[in-house]
């Protein structure tokens, strides 16, 4: 039996994670940091299957002693400061989560079990301002923001933990991914939520800021088997993972509204409120998600419109839950 070890676990892609290595036979351990109330939400249903281990990405010891307990065949470090804006507002701490985090997860590697195979979950926003439509693993990074930045660092400390030290390490330059867990500042689950609540009578206005970015946006359950693959491989390497198609928040919005039969959507919408702009923008993102298609023989496989449906639906769901309880 395969062991993995999942930071970052009580997370969307963590949970999505954990469940396909469940399937896989693998024992899976997650590492989860330390709160006041208990925040397993997401991994709830699956809480009896795996193990969940007590560390931080700042905390060197814990980190190691997380390694050693569950002596791991894999490590997923999916743990980040993962919201693009609260960057601008926690630069530095998003620098010690996000990016030295990563150096200190691979020193722990590389001191306890150079053979553990390792994957740095990347991000398209290391793209930022684009310099080649679509984006591929050898487009330029242009990073805009501090999250952007501290990913760079990350994606950078993987690739020279691998030619440095031999270690099996990959890095995937995912693209967003979205889900009925994906947290409610996101733009896309901020959309859905209000549509659900605007729906139901339970909200009048959804407030966002720039309408007219475009992001690349897939399905988590799709995009965290792509990580898993990359491990699977012969050799370690990066790969970008997106869908190949852009679409503009207010096509999201636009889309998700009209799923629930509102047509008039602008009645509703507030936009460019000064409180959700960033001191700068990435406009716009598309993958080429060649390489992983005939590497890995990974194609995404939920498309936008059904991506939105999800989530809507999910959300109504949850909202009629929420009235019942
Ligand atoms: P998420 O839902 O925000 O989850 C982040 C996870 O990291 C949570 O489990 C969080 O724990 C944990 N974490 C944060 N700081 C930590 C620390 N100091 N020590 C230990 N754990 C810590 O993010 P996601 O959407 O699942 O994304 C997973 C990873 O992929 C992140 O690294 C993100 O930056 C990257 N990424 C995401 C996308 C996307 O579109 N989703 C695209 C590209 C890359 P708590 O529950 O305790 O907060
Ligand atoms: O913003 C615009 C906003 O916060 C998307 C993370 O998973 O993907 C994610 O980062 C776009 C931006 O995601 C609102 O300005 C408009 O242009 O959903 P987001 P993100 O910044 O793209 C990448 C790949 C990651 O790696 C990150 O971890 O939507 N937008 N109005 C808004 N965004 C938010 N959040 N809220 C609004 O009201």
């Amino acid at each position: 039996m395969k062991k993995a070890l999942v930071t970052g676990i009580t997370g969307q892609d963590g949970s999505y994670l954990a469940e396909f290595l469940l399937d896989k036979g693998y024992e899976v351990y997650g590492l989860t940091r330390r709160t006041s109330t208990v925040n397993n939400e997401r991994i709830k249903h699956i809480q009896d299957k795996i193990k969940l281990i007590q560390g931080d990405l700042l905390d060197q010891t814990s980190l190691s002693e997380a390694l050693k307990e569950s002596n791991p065949d894999e490590v997923y470090n999916l743990a980040a400061q993962s919201f693009v804006k609260t960057s601008w507002n926690q630069p530095v701490l998003t620098g010690e989560f996000t990016a030295l985090g990563v150096t200190r997860l691979l020193e722990g590697i590389r001191h306890i079990n150079p053979e553990i195979k390792f994957y740095q979950a990347s991000s398209s926003e290391m793209f930022g301002k684009v310099t080649e439509i679509p984006q591929k693993e050898t487009t330029r990074f242009y990073p805009r923001s501090p999250y952007g930045v501290a990913k760079v660092y990350g994606h950078y400390a993987t690739v020279n933990y691998r030619e440095s030290y031999d270690l099996f390490a990959c890095s995937g330059i995912l693209f967003n991914h979205e889900s009925p867990r994906r947290g409610l500042e996101f733009v896309t689950r901020k959309i859905t939520n209000a549509v659900s609540k605007i729906y139901l009578g339970k909200q009048e206005k959804l407030e966002l800021g720039n309408l007219e970015s475009k992001r690349d946006w897939g399905f988590a359950g799709d995009y965290v088997k792509a990580m898993w693959a990359m491990l699977q491989q012969e050799t370690p390497d990066d790969y970008v993972i997106s869908t190949g198609e852009t679409h503009s928040v207010r096509e999201f919005v636009e889309h998700a509204f009209k799923s629930v039969g509102i047509d008039n959507w602008e009645k509703y919408v507030i936009s460019d409120k000064e409180e959700f702009l960033r001191p700068a923008e990435v406009d716009s993102l598309v993958g080429d998600y060649t390489k992983a298609k005939n590497l890995l023989k990974w194609e995404p496989e939920v498309k936008f419109k059904e991506l939105v449906e999800m989530m809507v639906e999910a959300d109504l769901e949850l909202e009629k839950r929420n009235d019942n309880s």
